[in-house]
């Protein structure tokens, strides 16, 4: 899409051809102090347990000339690329609930932003290190107002984030991953039913049907909240009890196109969740596994962001680089891949999905499960 073409926002799903996007910035981005929603998160055996800070200046160099090289490969593609402007992350967060030392950056993008049609929605957020966030992304949200006159932006409600949102039981030290996967598995996650929370990277869009992911940064009022604000949709909560540490659906379950879904082997979607799936003869297979053994240093998320990737079209996906048996895999599936070096970029939050936002693609609102569960709304 050329430069002077008119601004237009739409996006319903995650593999319609891809024309404009938002991609992250690494500038400033900070470790966050401690905080309830962020101590559960970071594992014990961390290196970023006990540091907080701005990130090292290497690396935030690294990941913007990383970030910089992907936004060209899209440009290249004729994909439009627009990139957030950082606020000073230095800076504390206070409301009159809660005080936080300092923020966390504009990587990812996905976390924040929730493109829905022709709405862009900054999502509730559950870490007060990114109460303020939805700030980097005002100019670009203010323009594309401007210069689109059906685009809808729309903020959630700001949550309150006292203590009483975060079970205090995951903020001891030493919780032994027998222990997670078991509080996993009965849906006992750090954050409480207080009031409505919700990350954008826990909502996969998939036409008339949205899937969310109950778990640490959405709660089941967050995606009932979703569900009231989209009536046009129907939204079906989801959760993976093999995930110690479940935030963000997109390193868990990677929809590829219409009927193809990719699932982390180690947080398999339960046989009951399935319903939906099955009876539109939708496919779920296990993703390959991650070329690492380790996230890179300082990184809060796990090796599987090897299957966070990027789709440009349904014959298209942009995978990292160095995620040789993921690309092998979606080469067999029928898909064009496209390498990203990106890994070291992975420390601010996420691989290709997480760092960009859908602002276009092309294709309508369509209704790929037209037969539903019967049992659905259990989930809720
Ligand atoms: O597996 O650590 C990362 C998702 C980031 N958006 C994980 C989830």
């Amino acid at each position: 899409m050329a430069k002077t073409e008119a601004t237009r926002v739409c996006s319903w799903n995650e593999w319609d051809p891809l024309r404009h996007v938002i991609v992250g910035v690494a500038t400033d981005c900070h470790i966050p102090p401690p905080e309830p929603a962020v101590n559960a998160k970071v594992p014990d055996d961390s290196d970023m347990k006990g540091r907080h800070g701005m990130r090292p200046r290497e690396t935030i160099d690294k990941g913007n000339q990383l970030l910089d090289k992907f936004a060209d490969v899209l440009k290249s593609r004729g994909i439009r690329v627009d990139r957030p402007t950082p606020i000073d992350f230095s800076q504390p967060v206070q409301t009159p609930d809660f005080r936080t030392p300092t923020q966390f950056g504009c990587m990812p993008p996905r976390d924040v932003l929730l493109t829905v049609g022709k709405e862009i929605l900054e999502a509730i957020m559950s870490y007060r290190c990114r109460w303020f966030e939805y700030l980097c992304y005002r100019p670009l949200m203010q323009r594309y107002w401007e210069e689109d006159p059906d685009f809808r932006h729309e903020a959630a409600p700001k949550p309150r984030l006292t203590d009483e949102d975060y079970h205090p039981d995951y903020l001891s030290h030493g919780i032994s991953e027998a222990q997670r996967l078991e509080w996993t598995a009965n849906k006992h996650f750090v954050t409480t039913e207080e009031e409505p929370l919700f990350d954008a990277a826990d909502v996969l869009r998939l036409g008339r049907d949205l899937v969310v992911q109950h778990g640490f940064t959405t709660n089941l009022k967050g995606i009932d909240w979703i569900r009231r604000h989209f009536p046009d949709h129907r939204v079906h909560a989801v959760n993976f009890p093999g995930d110690p540490f479940p935030i963000h659906i997109d390193a868990t379950f990677t929809p590829l196109r219409p009927g193809l879904i990719l699932n982390n082997p180690n947080r398999r979607l339960p046989d009951d969740q399935r319903e939906l799936f099955r009876r539109n003869d939708w496919e779920i297979v296990d993703a390959a596994p991650p070329a690492h053994n380790q996230p890179p240093p300082l990184c809060y998320s796990s090796v599987w962001l090897s299957m966070n990737v990027l789709v440009l079209d349904p014959k298209t996906v942009c995978v990292e680089k160095s995620e040789v048996y993921q690309a092998e895999q979606l080469d067999k599936l029928g898909m064009n891949v496209v390498e990203v070096e990106l890994r070291e970029a992975y420390a601010f939050g996420g691989g290709l999905h997480c760092a960009t936002a859908d602002v276009l693609r092309e294709g309508e609102f369509e209704d790929y499960f037209p037969i539903q569960p019967a049992s659905d709304t259990a989930n809720l």
